[in-house]
């Protein structure tokens, strides 16, 4: 099995404001979580060797629906909504984390969950709260950091060591992942493909 999905096909299926709008599943899907301008959707852009699949954005709270996109007729990559935007306004931040929690927890072929963390950053209550709830409703979580390439090698080790301390379950995988140097990619397809063919069939031959 190869570690990285040849891409033959990523195109956008459709953005959902509400689940009446979630296209019907039929392929595993993998989605993207984390705050706004993390660099979720630059992620998913790199993941597919596109420029623009994805819309991205330098300033926070881009996307604001769940986006959904067929990727080889093989996997749905679904794009969520930053959390943690504080000039979002109320009423839009009301609506998106029912949404967003009610995609994590219904969503049947839901594989994996793809949380990424500003490797800058400390963690907040918020994402830690995130994580124990991915623990809580037993959803296989990921986490990357990204954004590596704005740290110089000693700060990132030392930055990395904090983040880790600042969480109070342990994780066993963290990818370090950057969407301008594409370091980490072949390290997330591999742990995508792996979820993926742990629960089906169909996908061994996914290459
Ligand atoms: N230097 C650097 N910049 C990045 C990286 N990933 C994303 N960015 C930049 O960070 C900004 C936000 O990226 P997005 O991919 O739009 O972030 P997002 O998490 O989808 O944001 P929302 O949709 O608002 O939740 C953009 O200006 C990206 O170019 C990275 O690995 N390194
Ligand atoms: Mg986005």
């Amino acid at each position: 099995m190869l570690n990285i999905m040849k891409i033959t096909l990523a195109e956008f299926v459709i953005s959902a404001f509400k689940p009446s709008d979630y296209p019907i599943a039929s392929l595993p899907e993998v989605a993207f979580a984390g705050r706004s301008n993390v660099g979720k959707s630059s992620l998913i852009n790199v993941l597919v060797n596109r420029k623009n699949l994805v819309k991205t954005s330098s300033s926070p709270g881009k996307t604001q629906s769940i986006n959904f996109f067929n990727i080889n007729n093989k996997i749905t990559f679904v794009d969520l909504p930053g959390y943690g935007y504080a000039k979002v306004p109320i009423e839009v931040k009301k609506s998106w984390k029912p949404l967003i929690e009610n995609y994590l927890k219904t969503r049947k072929h839901l594989k994996l969950v793809i949380l990424i963390f500003d490797v800058r950053r400390i963690p907040s209550q918020e994402d830690i709260n995130l994580l124990e709830w991915f623990d809580f409703y037993k959803i296989p979580a990921l986490l990357t950091l990204n954004k590596i390439d704005k740290l110089s090698k000693s700060k990132l080790k030392r930055q990395v060591e904090l983040i880790k301390k600042s969480f109070p379950l342990t994780l066993d995988n963290i990818i370090l992942f950057s969407a301008v140097t594409k370091q980490g990619k072949s390290e997330v397809w591999k742990q995508i493909l792996y979820k993926i063919e742990e629960t089906s069939d169909t996908m061994t031959n996914a290459e």
